[in-house]
């Protein structure tokens, strides 16, 4: 067993247990037209990450770890889509509805896909997730359960909604979770630092943060 340098100490890796969750690096979230330019953000913010968010997949990748990727969408028919949901806020263009991109958050469509330079390859497991959090409603808990995962490193977004809401999931289904700093973004920087402060603040209460390099150093040896 090694450790991965961390905060607020080290992270006790198992390389056989650990996996890499992408949460969300969809179009919907990084590009103009898309559900998170609706709700009034700028969205330029996200695909800075990018670089740091693909060479950690490419690590993963390297290492023979597994790779999962997640995508915030919904059925054609919206019938997984609570109106609580789509009534939230006053945004530009509701999900479901019909943009630039295609329709707003529906699996299927072009702005929902995930961004090119990051996409899944074969073998990968793509969890679509019509909540904020990956568990609900999904079959992440039975994937990672058959492939004897235990631990996450988390990267994507955005670090205070989908990625903080995952990572709450995983930390109550007893996973130790491990958040990549430069490889998370959220629309506002302020909420990027207060949640990796809230999630490694009590002893990491709800997990560890790291540095991209220095969780692809560790498993680099893996
Ligand atoms: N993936 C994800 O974080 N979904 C969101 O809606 N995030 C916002 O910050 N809006």
């Amino acid at each position: 067993m090694g450790e991965i340098k961390a905060e607020p100490f080290a992270f006790p890796v198992k390389h056989d247990q650990l996996a890499l969750i992408v949460i969300d690096m969809q179009r919907d979230f990084a590009e103009p037209g898309g559900f998170g330019a609706s709700l009034g953000n700028d969205v330029s913010r996200i695909s800075r990450i990018v670089p740091d968010v693909k060479r950690l997949i490419q690590g993963f990748r390297y290492a023979g770890l597994p790779v999962i990727h997640t995508m915030e969408c919904h059925r054609p028919d919206l019938s997984d889509l609570p109106p609580a949901k789509r009534n939230r806020g006053n945004p530009v263009l509701r999900i479901g509805d019909e943009g630039p991109m295609g329709r707003i958050l529906v699996a299927g469509e072009p702005g929902t896909a995930i961004l090119p330079e990051l996409a899944p390859v074969d073998g990968e497991v793509v969890i679509e997730k019509p909540g904020k959090g990956a568990f609900y409603a999904t079959g992440l808990g039975e994937v990672l359960q058959h492939k004897g995962i235990k631990q996450l490193v988390f990267a994507g977004v955005t670090t205070e909604v989908c990625v903080q809401t995952t990572m709450r999931e995983a930390n109550d289904r007893g996973y130790e979770c491990l958040l990549a700093e430069e490889a998370t973004e959220s629309y506002f920087p302020e909420f990027k630092a207060a949640a990796i402060a809230m999630i490694r603040a009590q002893g990491a209460i709800v997990g560890w943060t790291a540095h991209v390099d220095d969780i692809l150093e560790s498993i680099a040896h893996a």
